[in-house]
């Protein structure tokens, strides 16, 4: 039985079988937007582009590693280029998906980052993981607008889910109205084990510069 993670909510990472969650998938999965047009006898398609990053702390909160799509250029914020792998190659992202489900929901994530718990740096503290939508041509709204968003912890790989082990719902929440980016949760070490915590706060941030900027500043430690 999946946990259906409520905000603020801190979990062992323990199976029901007792062994602990190691290697599993973090992934969001998102449908982009149908209407309707002439009396709903033929539909137009509406692109949403959710993105799914995490930046990575060492103990005393400093950021030390990054995943964000590599088609995010920050420098002008004086922020690293955007990359899919963590330096330790204990995290990978699949890539950036720009559009969403097309053809309803089929099940499987858009944007996935794998993570292998075993190769994480020791000097990795923590791991905060955060969505956003990004401003595209089509779709400039806030999280409330898509027909569905979550986003869930699992075993298997980014084409087959085995089983999952939380997952947490973004698109249905009345606190997610006029909201843009949602700081999700966080992996973290806790006497030399790995625990999460969900932590659900949503924010109206036009931009991926801010969602980083309030990371590093309020999710840190
Ligand atoms: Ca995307
Ligand atoms: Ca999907």
């Amino acid at each position: 039985m999946a946990i259906n993670l409520i905000k603020g909510q801190r979990i062992n990472l323990e199976k029901t079988n007792g062994s602990k969650l190691t290697n599993f998938c973090v992934g969001c999965n998102w449908g982009a937007i149908v209407q309707k047009t002439f009396f709903g006898l033929s539909s137009k398609v509406i692109d949403v582009d959710l993105d799914l990053s995490c930046l990575l702390f060492n103990a005393n909160g400093e950021a030390i590693d990054h995943i964000w799509s590599p088609l995010y250029n920050l420098s002008r914020a004086g922020l690293p280029k955007g990359k899919l792998d963590s330096n330790d190659r204990a995290l990978h992202h699949t890539g950036d998906d720009l559009t969403g489900d097309q053809d309803g929901d089929d099940g499987l994530d858009n944007e996935i980052i794998t993570v292998d718990l075993n190769r994480v740096n020791p000097q990795v503290n923590s791991i905060v993981f955060f969505l956003n939508i990004y401003n595209n041509e089509d779709y400039q709204g806030d999280f409330s607008g898509i027909p569905y968003a979550s986003i869930r912890m699992y075993e298997g790989t980014p084409s087959k889910v085995n089983s999952v082990f939380a997952q947490y719902n973004v698109a249905t929440r009345t606190d997610c109205v006029g909201m843009r980016g949602l700081v999700m949760g966080k992996l973290y070490r806790h006497n030399g084990e790995w625990k999460f915590a969900a932590i659900g706060d949503a924010f109206e941030d036009r931009s991926i510069v801010l969602t980083i900027a309030r990371v590093m500043k309020d999710y840190s430690k």
